[in-house]
């Protein structure tokens, strides 16, 4: 297999100004002819003649060069693409084509999905459709001309205006689309269905009427209306906070079932999977709902981050996927307005990003949010450069300050439109608004691993001065032994014995100290900050808001993370002080547990549980997100050895103990957040309901017989998807006989709606088996074999196996090693269907050093069965596994 490297980018040898498709669209073999206009790039210099374009299981039928038939000794054919010898002059290059949508399992290209076809072209799917220079820095007009049968595809779209449109003898029809924005080939999209459309004429703010629509299959236009007031929402709060306006008449949005990914933002037609578009209050969560708006906006926002200034190469993929997801976050914060619902939602997203962003940072797999190198660009839409390159983002906002972000990211707009640029392009635009040196802040970009920040407080009571001696280290990653220190904001606050923020003066500073939170900035491997003037020995709080993705080492007394937990002012680091208290109560007990000590849990953590339910100062969001049990994958993350099934038991110890503890607070939330009459999905009720489905878990595990009642009712009774799904997943993960009866009722009755089996599906992988009953294996297993389960759907891989493979820990971590061999199993079956579904799954096992023994070395023996099969392994699934037993 071969690595790409970023250093050996080269300018294309030639551009396309201009390309025509033609399409004759049929699911077993369509046609393209694709003329194209070419010209040697005069920044290449005329260093190579030859034209190449990539190809991918596509079948050859002619091609002409300025009209005429080309010789077949001027062209070379490949498994990779189309050598075209010697173009030293604008020419007119015209393909024609063949492929099959039908036999493309892969969801990448031109594909079937039901009765409709698709197209996903990012990253490199458009060459499954044509002969085409399939990289991210040839942009071109495109204009796009499909004839289809009228009665199997009634509908056909594609990016820019619809043009003319006809009747074509033998039922056919043909419709013209052209885009006016040149683009690369990755954000071309094509559709072509039985589909309906919910539309709507919206006025922009420069007034032009802009036409937005969401096309879906008949049976899915009821569950339309939230993505279309979610594109409003992010059309105008575009318009407001960053000044970007829509610059097209017509925008589209369509949504499938069969997609490996979440969206794209093709220009102008963007198109989605069904679980990140589609939402009634039949089928969605309040989650869902919140879900949706922000990749709503997401996939929106791109049509300038993206789409108007593209990428060079692959390697800047950050640049429009960290910058996006940061915009995204601050549209989400947005909507919710209240700072209490905004500071939960930051809690989410850490909590998500220390989920599932630090171990991979800490993996065979680690790369910086700009990796130097890949062999599947595929396997690069990674929580690292994706979240950790938002969280890079938003430390640039922080450092300088909202203002000059603002005119910094005005600026990078302003230069870069229309072009293909890399991250430097950012950073200049940032250096040039703030006259800041941003050289060290750009280490973010090409160093891996999760920094960690030591901090060590001295006080001298004498003189009422404090001394924080500031430590930061970066482990080593694969390629990367020795890291430079990162420049990073550190926003601190000095707290008093009521949680007070005292007045902050560092050493040296005249006046007197300004109350509330000071920002400190890293940039040494060690640091020193003296604080003087201070009325008392204070408590400190760090890293305020998580300004800085780090692993903080506090130094502080359980006492003060105690104290922290009830009084400090920062949300954020109220929560983390509550979150990092349970997560070390785990770790003791599993601890004590190893080591047959007896264990008590530490009875202030139980009390301050009860404290928090009982503050009336909290929002019922803020007590479900404070009171959540720390999941067992993050607890084990904290471990310097894995052992899933002590983490397990422990964990079930701790949950009980708080339980039983604070029992009557649990029932009294239960009951007070309920959420009757009309559902809304707004943050306040879905508060609510997240607080009491909460409470009535632990209710659940305390043995209190009244709570089972509750539930049993709920499920029967709920009128919305959040409590109904609430209801089932604590009934199957508890040991009441009536949950099969509940588990057939939902499969009966949801078994006909993709997005409501899928998760009934993920309950079913993430639950707990008790003793008597089978292993959650044994259920996947079977599950695997129904006929509702299709292993080519994404969706059904994503809600069975993956949940299954990553989210329970103590069902698939089988001390015989079958729930890995079942792992292999999978991972060579999506192989051969799905090569990018298949990588996700084979990502599973990357961290199995980790691991006790003898799990750690059959958890390797699964991953050598699998590399044995090397010669049958997509690129996609070998990059992983070579990596991983690196
Ligand atoms: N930019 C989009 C990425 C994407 C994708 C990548 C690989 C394979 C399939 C894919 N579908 C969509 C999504 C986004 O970040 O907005
Ligand atoms: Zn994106």
């Amino acid at each position: 297999v071969q690595t790409i490297r970023r250093e050996d980018y080269r300018a294309p040898a030639h551009l396309i100004d201009e390309v025509r498709l033609e399409f004759d669209l049929d699911a077993e073999s369509t046609a393209v002819v694709n003329t194209m206009h070419v010209r040697p790039n005069p920044a290449a210099n005329g260093q190579d003649a030859s034209l190449f374009l990539d190809g991918e299981d596509l079948t050859l039928v002619s091609v002409a060069l300025d009209g005429k038939p080309l010789d077949e000794s001027r062209y070379t054919l490949s498994q990779e693409g189309l050598l075209i010898r010697d173009i030293r002059e604008p020419a007119t290059v015209t393909i024609v084509n063949r492929f099959s949508p039908a036999a493309n399992t892969a969801l990448s290209g031109i594909y079937v999905s039901g009765q409709t076809l698709i197209s996903q072209c990012e990253a490199q799917g458009f060459r499954r459709i044509t002969f085409y220079m399939d990289r991210p820095d040839v942009l071109a007009k495109f204009t796009t001309v499909i004839r289809a049968s009228k009665e199997t595809f009634p509908v056909l779209l594609s990016n820019g205006n619809a043009g003319e449109a006809k009747d074509l003898e033998d039922g056919r029809h043909e419709v013209t689309f052209v885009d006016p924005f040149p683009k690369p080939s990755y954000l071309f999209a094509l559709v072509a269905g039985q589909l309906v459309c919910r539309e709507e004429k919206f006025r922009l703010k420069d007034g032009r009427l802009a036409n937005l629509s969401v096309w879906v299959e008949p049976q899915d236009l009821d569950k339309t209306e939230h993505t279309l007031e979610s594109l409003k929402k992010a059309i105008r709060w575009d318009e407001e906070r960053w000044g970007l306006e829509l610059d097209l008449d017509d925008f589209k949005i369509v949504a499938t079932k069969d997609f490996n990914f979440g969206a794209m933002e093709n220009k102008g037609l963007n198109i989605f999977n069904s679980k990140c578009a589609l939402a009634n209050p039949n089928v969605a969560t309040d989650e869902d709902y919140f879900h949706i708006e922000s990749v709503v906006g997401h996939e929106y926002f791109h049509n300038w981050t993206g789409d108007r200034i593209t990428l060079r190469d692959w390697f800047q993929l950050t640049l429009k996927e960290g910058l996006t997801v940061f915009r995204d976050q601050e549209f989400s914060a947005d909507m919710l307005g209240e700072p209490s619902a905004r500071a939960v939602q930051r809690i989410k997203d850490v909590i998500s990003l220390r989920a599932a962003q630090f171990p991979e940072d800490a993996s065979p797999m680690a790369h910086p949010i700009r990796p130097d190198s890949y062999q599947e660009i595929n396997n690069f839409y990674t929580m690292t450069v994706y979240e950790k390159g938002a969280e890079v983002i938003r430390m640039l906002q922080t450092l300088l300050g909202r203002d000059t972000f603002r005119k910094g990211f005005d600026e990078y707009i302003a230069k870069n439109d229309g072009s293909a640029v890399t991250c430097e392009a950012f950073l200049e635009a940032m250096t040039s608004v703030s006259k800041r040196d941003l050289r060290q802040f750009k280490r973010w970009f090409s160093q891996a691993g999760t920094p960690r920040v030591k901090v060590r407080s001295n006080w001298n009571e004498e003189e009422k001065k404090l001394t924080l001696s500031v430590s930061q280290t970066t482990p080593s990653t694969p390629g990367q032994p020795v890291k430079q220190p990162f420049l990073m904001p550190f926003p601190v606050a000095l707290l008093n014995g009521d949680g007070i923020e005292m007045p902050v003066k560092l050493e040296g500073e005249s006046g007197a100290g300004v109350a509330g939170t000071r920002m400190l900035e890293l940039t040494e491997n060690s640091q020193e900050f003296v604080f003087v003037d201070l009325a008392e020995k204070p408590i400190l709080s760090l890293n305020r808001g998580f300004a800085a993705p780090i692993i903080l080492d506090a130094g502080l007394t359980r006492e003060e993370r105690l104290f922290l937990a009830a009084r400090d002012g920062d949300p954020f680091n109220r929560w983390d002080a509550m979150n990092g208290l349970l997560i070390e109560a785990v770790r003791d007990e599993t601890r004590a547990r190893l080591l047959h000590e007896p264990h008590d849990i530490d009875p202030r953590l139980l009390e301050t549980v009860g404290a928090i339910l009982k503050d009336e100062s909290l929002s019922p969001a803020f007590k479900a997100v404070a009171l959540a049990m720390p999941t067992e994958k993050i607890v084990s993350e904290t471990l310097p050895v894995i052992d899933p099934h002590a983490v397990h038991a422990a964990w079930v110890a701790v949950r009980n103990a708080i339980a039983k503890r604070n029992l009557s607070a649990f029932m009294e939330a239960a009951e007070k957040n309920v959420t009757p009459g009309e559902y809304d999905p707004s943050a306040e009720p879905a508060g609510k309901r997240a607080l009491k489905n909460l409470a009535l878990g632990y209710a659940i595990a305390a043995g209190n017989a009244r709570a089972t009642i509750l539930v049993k009712d709920q499920f029967t009774t709920a009128t919305n998807l959040t409590d109904k799904l609430a209801a089932l997943r604590l009934m199957v993960n508890s040991q009441t006989p009536a949950k099969e009866d509940m588990e057939v009722d939902a499969l009966k009755a949801w078994a006909g709606e993709p997005l409501l089996l899928n998760k009934w599906l993920q309950i079913q992988s993430t639950a707990s088996s008790f003793a008597g009953e089978s292993l959650v294996l044994e259920r996947v297993r079977e599950l695997v074999r129904c006929d509702f389960f299709s292993i080519r759907n994404p969706n059904n891989v994503y809600s069975l196996l993956m949940p299954f493979f990553t989210a329970n820990p103590a069902e698939f971590h089988l001390p015989d090693g079958s729930g890995y061999a079942f792992w292999a199993e999978m991972v060579l079956e999506l192989n051969r269907i799905n090569p990018q579904v298949a990588s996700r799954v084979a990502r599973a096992l990357e961290n199995w050093r980790r691991y006790v023994s003898p799990l750690a070395s059959r958890m390797h023996d699964a991953l050598e069965s699998v590399y044995a099969r090397r010669e049958e392994l997509s690129p996609n699934v070998l990059e992983i596994i070579e990596k991983s037993l690196n």
